[in-house]
């Protein structure tokens, strides 16, 4: 094997000794690129070297194309795995994060990845936190956090809150426990309030992948709708239920109202039936809001003994409290149409209620007692009063209006999206910044006395309790108001760590910045984010908060745009060979380190852009780390150990025509592939080239192989760099490789060659097309179709399929 310890060692030093990673200060071409930053729970995996390896491949390209590149690197460092740690290895939560944060970062360095390390950020060290607590801050002084007594996401085995996206099928994301619903007073961040912009401006982020653009619309989930207020039968009290289906309001045969609903205490109290309801609630309130929505799951539901008026019909049906409904959507309360609703035709058939047609299909009536599903499907409005004969459309919005114009409803917009609820009762996180004085109330701490910095995290008890551990220390719990300068108290809570993410884009425009979390000059200079490379997982966590927080320190002027990345890349997981995740428990990790010792930082790169397209999962296995490695043993032998040195041209030979725009052939391929993420396609077609090219070795001019190694070594950097500056030490200009400009490629040489290949009928040989080598199914077919054999052929027939083996044949399937 080629000498790759000395030759990689050798030019990480020579890099870091030029400085080669730094950012330039004043960028005339910008290019900002960013991988999602780590989570330090231990070293890094080889999931994240191939996250890393593509930003890395990217920077390398980018820089030799002229551009001046942002690309740093961070850490998120607080969250409940340091304090779990420290519960079970009695270390301290700091003691655990920086560990493996010097861990990781070492491993990032011997991986050779292009970041600037003067620009890193760790989120729980208190110059990053100080800003953490600050954009809390303005958040609150633009009306956009609360508190609120809420039922939350409950994990009784963390006992903690958690936020929807850390409940995965109604379990803990990190300890698989049963979620369950309790009601606590908490922080929240209204983002509701930027609901409908960052569902607009999707259309703005064309670069994002379709299906992260499709779950963040989903997500948001916009529903058109009515609102109708049905009052409770002698009672002062009304209740509004939310439907996308007005028309069907004459059909309403039960209303249901969800258990864990802000006034189901006060309907408990005027309850004949208080004590089963409020049983009933309790055990409803076990479940999971998200097992609750499983359709296949018999609906349960209790008899409030309540009635409440229809407001269009005057009609009195039941009021129900049912799990099917949930408190977080539309209004909580459900006006139920078993007639034209699936869900709650199955819960009338379960409880015996009535089922009411009031939409017709316009062939006609028909008969609710044979009924087997609800006719969901608009129609014509029957059974209707003064609205019947009207189209669900037109009769939807009239009986709106109407009830509009009468003061018991109107139209309504309704969102899935939730408000963000941020505090944690945990201690690894940033202290909200907020004091509690019996005088005062709630008192945000002034600016200027930030950070509110955690105290010393020994001695801490970090056993859940239900409450922050902050709450048990009194040198943080007791302070002064800022506003009476009375005795009181701080917030025992900290911030859900998402916080942290949501702007950390923005502390690397300027690190060290201490008197703002970063200057609006450097963001003038550098924001948005070119390229983001990260998981899809977080596509409805991070990636709508990252939205959110750019659109509010836009709109309070911090930034000149409000949206923080043009592109969004998904690069996919690395399984093992089986399939399956690689985990320690499992055993079958494999370790960057490892693999870098055994064959090299640049074959490990390339057999990991090898595998497969970027994007797609990695099946890891040994035999395709073997290929890599062979693929650049030789590349060292030609290029290297053969090197010609740094000869001037000469007149070119008849053996090196061919090799000559194979060359320009490949340069113009591997350009195209690296701009559009196809780095797997691109080792394919060096790796061409490189068989091509040994053949012909030995009958060309040191000139011609000077000129080629310079090329090759220029198309070989972004993927291996190291052997590639190790090829251009002998043949470039005596500077590193990445401070030259990429190769470019000849249009006439690089004209793809033209091949005739067979066109069969239905499997038979009928003519011949001239093509071009490597063109497209749609290029080869339209060649293939101009030609009358096949025109004849086909006449008034139908081309049922067409079969395209590239550069080998077409096989028209004619019926
Ligand atoms: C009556 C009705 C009749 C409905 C009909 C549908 C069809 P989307 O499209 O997702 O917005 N709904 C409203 N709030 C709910 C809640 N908190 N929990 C469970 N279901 C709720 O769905 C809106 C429809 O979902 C609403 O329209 C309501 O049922 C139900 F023929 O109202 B509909
Ligand atoms: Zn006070």
């Amino acid at each position: 094997m080629y000498p790759f310890k000395e030759i990689e060692s050798k030019w990480q030093k020579e890099w870091d000794k030029i400085g080669l990673y730094k950012t330039p200060e004043n960028p005339e071409n910008k290019y900002y690129l960013l991988e999602m930053f780590a989570y330090p729970s231990g070293d890094i995996h080889i999931g994240h070297f191939r996250n890393y390896s593509i930003g890395d491949l990217v920077w390398r390209y980018k820089r030799m194309q002229g551009y001046d590149i942002l690309h740093p690197f961070g850490w998120d460092a607080f969250g409940l795995p340091a304090e779990q740690a420290a519960i079970k290895h009695n270390m301290r939560p700091s003691e655990w994060t920086m560990s493996n944060i010097s861990m990781a970062r070492e491993t990032l360095k011997k991986l050779g990845i292009s970041y600037d390390w003067d620009r890193e950020i760790i989120t729980c060290l208190p110059d990053y936190y100080k800003w953490t607590q600050w954009l809390f801050l303005k958040l609150y002084e633009h009306g956009l956090v609360y508190r609120d007594y809420a039922y939350v996401n409950w994990c009784p085995s963390c006992k903690t809150v958690l936020a929807n996206e850390q409940v995965i099928d109604g379990a803990c994301w990190r300890c698989y426990s049963v979620v369950s619903r309790r009601k606590l007073e908490q922080w929240f961040i209204r983002i509701t309030a930027y609901a409908e912009r960052l569902l607009n401006d999707i259309d703005k982020i064309k670069e994002w992948p379709d299906n992260i653009r499709t779950m963040q619309r989903n997500w948001i989930g916009r529903s058109y709708g009515s609102e109708f207020l049905f009052q409770i039968e002698g009672k002062d009290l009304r209740l509004p239920v939310f439907t996308t289906r007005p028309d069907t309001i004459f059909g309403v045969t039960f209303v249901v109202i969800a258990p864990d609903h802000d006034l189901i205490d006060e309907i408990i109290k005027l309850s004949p039936n208080a004590n089963d309801v409020s049983l009933y609630v309790e055990r409803a309130l076990l479940m999971s809001e998200r097992e609750r929505t499983f359709t296949n799951r018999p609906k349960t539901g209790i008899r409030t003994g309540l009635y409440v008026i229809n407001p269009l019909s005057g009609e009195r049906v039941e009021l129900w409290v049912g799990d099917y409904v949930l408190a977080s959507y539309g209004t909580g309360v459900v006006m139920g149409v078993p007639a034209h609703d699936q869900r709650d035709f199955e819960f009338a058939k379960r409880m015996g209620l009535n089922i009411k047609v009031v939409v017709a299909p316009s062939a006609g009536e028909f008969d609710t007692l044979s009924m087997e599903h609800a006719f969901e499907e608009p129609g014509i409005m029957v059974n209707s009063g003064e609205f019947s004969g009207l189209s669900s459309e037109e009769g939807g919005k009239r009986v709106t209006e109407y009830a509009s114009a009468k003061g018991f409803g109107g139209f309504k917009v309704s969102y899935k999206l939730r408000d963000w609820l941020i505090s944690r009762q945990r201690f690894w996180g940033a202290p909200i910044p907020m004091i509690h004085c019996e005088r005062c109330g709630i008192v945000p701490v002034p600016e200027k006395e930030l950070p509110v910095l955690l105290p010393p995290d020994d001695n801490v008890d970090f056993i859940p309790k239900g409450r922050s551990p902050l709450a048990d220390i009194p040198k943080f719990i007791n302070t002064i108001c800022p506003r009476c300068g009375g005795n009181a108290h701080r917030d025992p809570d900290t911030m859900d760590t998402f916080m942290c993410s949501s702007w950390y884009h923005l502390r690397y425009l300027d690190p060290k910045n201490t008197n703002e979390p970063f200057s609006k000059e450097n963001a003038q200079k550098w924001m948005p984010i070119d390229l983001y490379i990260g998981g899809a997982e977080h596509a409805t966590g991070h990636l709508i908060y990252f939205r959110f927080i750019t659109k509010f320190l836009y709109d309070i002027g911090y930034l000149p745009f409000d949206e923080p990345a043009v592109k969004l890349f998904n690069h996919g997981m690395v399984l093992d060979k089986n399939g399956e995740v690689m985990s320690k428990s499992k055993g079958n990790v494999v370790s960057p380190v490892n693999l870098m010792e055994t064959i090299g930082v640049d074959a490990s790169r390339v057999s990991i852009f090898f595998f497969a397209p970027p994007e797609r999962e990695i099946l890891w296995s040994e035999e395709s780390v073997k290929g890599a490695t062979r693929f650049l043993d030789r590349v060292y032998r030609v290029f290297v150990i053969h090197s010609p040195g740094t000869k001037g041209h000469s007149q070119l030979k008849d053996a090196e025509k061919p090799i000559l725009k194979l060359l320009h052939r490949t340069i113009r391929k591997v350009k195209d592939d690296i701009e559009n993420m196809r780095f797997n396609t691109a080792i394919a077609r060096l790796m061409e080239f490189l068989n091509e090219y040994e053949k012909e070795e030995k009958s060309l001019s040191d000139g011609f192989r000077a000129e080629v190694s310079r090329c090759f070594a220029k198309l070989l950097a972004p993927f291996a760099p190291h052997l590639a500056e190790e090829i251009w030490q002998r043949v470039g200009d005596g500077r590193s490789i990445f401070l030259s400009r990429f190769v470019e490629y000849d249009p006439e040489l690089a004209k793809p060659e033209k091949i005739t290949i067979p066109v069969q009928i239905n499997g038979k040989v009928r003519y011949r097309v001239e093509i071009e080598t490597d063109c497209s199914k749609d290029e080869a077919i339209s060649s293939a179709q101009e030609n009358e054999i096949l025109k004849k052929y086909v006449k008034d027939k139908k081309i049922k399929n067409i079969i395209w083996v590239p550069n080998r044949l077409i096989n028209f399937v004619v019926e």
